[in-house]
């Protein structure tokens, strides 16, 4: 089944939006397979970063993710990378619509409240890091069967 990373950034576990972010993708159905609350340090910060290492906004993004604990979460579900894209939005808050994660509840485009991967490789190489394979949860629910078989 299709997996994906989300992690609920420093500003959203400050400002108690943990619950109410999970809530939306539970609320749409997808699965949480693996869930912890984190503090990042520098040397993790910089793998999941790497492809934006050297660009002007990349020491702020270090320096503010390993700031505070985040809740990092396996979500799992048909088309799930790409769904979770579309119900967080587009990168900068402003410009995210209504409806979406950043478009309700971000200003900023350095506290966008969240990050999810974007693209099947990338999940499996975030999920990796953040994960050990033990940590992700394979377990049936009710309803996984009637979405199998939609
Ligand atoms: P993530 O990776 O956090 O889900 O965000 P996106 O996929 O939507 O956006 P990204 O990879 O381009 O940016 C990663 C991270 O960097 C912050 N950022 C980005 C920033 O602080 N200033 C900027 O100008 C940009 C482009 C926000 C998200």
């Amino acid at each position: 089944m299709e997996r994906t990373l989300i992690i609920v950034k420093p500003e959203g576990v400050q400002r108690g939006l943990v619950g109410h972010v999970l809530a939306r993708f539970e609320a749409k159905g997808f699965k949480i397979a693996g869930l912890k609350l984190i503090h990042m340090s520098r040397e993790l910060a910089e793998r999941h970063y790497a492809e934006h290492q050297g660009k002007p906004f990349y020491e702020g993004l270090v320096a503010h993710i390993t700031s505070s604990p985040v809740v990092v979460a396996v979500l799992e579900g048909p088309g799930v990378v790409a769904t979770t894209r579309l119900l967080i939005g587009p990168t900068k808050p402003a410009e995210a619509p209504a409806g979406t994660v950043r478009g309700d509840l971000g200003l900023d485009v350095g506290l966008n409240i969240i990050h999810g991967s974007d693209g099947d490789a990338s999940a499996q190489r975030e999920i990796a890091l953040f994960f050990t394979p033990a940590e992700v949860l394979a377990y049936p629910r009710a309803v996984d069967r009637w979405i199998a078989s939609a």
